[in-house]
């Protein structure tokens, strides 16, 4: 900005400034032009807007003072519920005593502490971790770290990555180029080249309204043996995958998929990731997807519930394998040219180690389980209610689908999501004209049928 132009905007209020944790904090802001919001459709949103004030447990308190149930944990991030003291303890602490230390030949105990941590949970040989800021950022780091992988053992001419349609990984340009979102990626230009996508398993003419996996589609995954047979496997560095695509609308992998496509991979010297950022942390009723779906792949990118979504952290779980390639040379030698200034960050670190150790004592990776098939009953009760063309379930993880509106996509879906909010004072997600639910994984029953009850409530006033 220039010296000009900060003049006209006036000198900064610094007793505005200062009370900024105060009142500043639960209150309607006096503009919100500055804030260009993400994925955000501004004009609308700042006609009518929706603003948090705090947080405790299931809920939300809106600035206009409502206690608004929270179906979608955030944003798929706070599995333990909100404002956790055991986290809020161990962040408080954390920046008194430590406000940052570099991670780039220099670190802190922190970092060390939580990959053990994470290295116990993970699966199989996943004994190493790389740490992001962000689930973009982890698979970036992920994808960059499949493609240097084979070059460190001599198969440089595996550069090829391979997603999916329909997949979300993020906005990095690595993340656009592999996922399989449209309107993440026509934006953007030519994005990567050398990647490929699988096809996507939604199914909704066999599979409508299954319970948990779906049955049919299995074969989708013989799709890798075509791009395989295409580009020849030796020019293919990983595949990527979400266990479950989240941001596409919920696509639950037909039954025996994940485990065709790790053999497929381990067949054709593959890399598979997992990017779990969604499924990790107790979603699907184990630490990971992996776990649950008995798979396990090369790698998996988490991020959003690794700390509960308090502060931001996203992480890469390597093999040994992979991460032992990287360790031949010199010990002089850095290993992998890649990192981030906060990677590692010890705030982050903090609030990770909290969040474990919550998980931990509340068995929260068992909530899943324990109320999987309550919670498949409540969501499959809104079968037959107006426009529900598609249901599907998986841990607590949901999706309702609605017929779309000729000519207008994704305008009932965002009627029912400000009518539930509004109307309902409940907080879900939508994709087009998919509602999305992931709750907090501490919710119980009574929370189950309240969150049904109101969605029914809207499907019918919104029909
Ligand atoms: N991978 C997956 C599988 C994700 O779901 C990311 C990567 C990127 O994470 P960051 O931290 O960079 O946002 C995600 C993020 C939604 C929604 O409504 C989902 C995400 C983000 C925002 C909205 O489904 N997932």
């Amino acid at each position: 900005m220039s010296a000009d132009s900060q003049a006209s905007k006036g000198a900064v209020d610094h007793g505005a400034l200062s009370d900024h944790y105060g009142a500043q904090a639960t209150a309607m802001p006096t503009s919100m032009d500055a804030f260009w919001m993400p994925f955000t459709a501004n004009k609308q949103f700042k006609a009518t807007p929706r603003l948090m004030a705090s947080a405790s447990g299931m809920f939300y308190k809106s600035v206009d003072g409502r206690e608004v149930l929270d179906a979608t944990a955030g944003l798929w991030c706070c599995n333990a519920g909100h404002s956790r003291p055991r986290i809020v303890e161990a962040v408080k602490k954390q920046i008194e005593t430590l406000d940052f230390a570099p991670n780039f030949s220099m670190s802190s105990p922190l970092p060390f502490v939580l990959a053990e941590r994470l290295a116990e949970l993970a699966p199989g040989n996943l004994n190493h971790v790389f740490y992001a800021n962000s689930g973009s950022e982890a698979v970036d780091s992920a994808l960059k770290m499949a493609i240097a992988y084979h070059r460190a053992r001599g198969e440089g001419q595996r550069t090829r990555l391979i997603g999916r349609e329909k997949g979300y990984h993020g906005v990095g340009f690595g993340g656009i180029s592999v996922g399989g979102l449209p309107n993440n990626r026509k934006w953007f230009g030519p994005l990567l080249p050398g990647v490929d996508h699988l096809r996507h398993t939604l199914d909704i003419a066999r599979n409508a309204f299954s319970k948990g996996l779906p049955e049919h589609g299995l074969e989708l995954a013989e799709d890798l043996e075509r791009l395989v047979a295409l580009h020849d496997a030796s020019t293919i560095a990983a595949v990527i995958i979400e266990p479950i695509s989240g941001s596409a609308g919920v696509v639950i992998p037909p039954d025996g998929y994940l485990k065709r496509i790790r053999e497929i991979c381990t067949r054709h010297g593959i890399v598979l990731i997992f990017d779990e950022v969604i499924t990790g942390f107790g979603r699907v009723g184990d630490a990971f997807g992996a776990q649950r779906f008995g798979v396990i792949p090369d790698m998996i990118t988490a991020a959003k519930g690794i700390t509960n979504g308090c502060v931001p952290m996203g992480a890469v779980l390597v093999s040994d394998d992979i991460h032992d390639a990287f360790t031949q040379g010199p010990d002089h030698v850095i290993d992998l040219f890649h990192g981030y200034t906060y990677s590692g960050h010890p705030l982050a670190c903090a609030a990770a180690i909290a969040t474990l150790d919550t998980y931990a004592e509340e068995n929260l990776f068992d909530k899943a389980i324990e109320l999987g098939d309550y919670w498949q009953q409540g969501i499959h009760s809104l079968q037959g209610l107006p426009n529900v063309i598609d249901i599907r379930n998986y841990g607590l993880i949901g999706a309702i689908e609605l017929s779309p509106r000729a000519g207008a996509p994704g305008t009932r879906g965002y009627d029912a999501f400000t009518h539930a909010f509004h109307q309902g004072n409940l907080l879900t997600r939508v994709t087009g004209d998919v509602i999305a639910l992931s709750p907090p994984l501490i919710l119980e029953k009574t929370h189950i049928d309240r969150i049904f009850e109101t969605l029914a409530d809207t499907l019918r006033a919104t029909s």
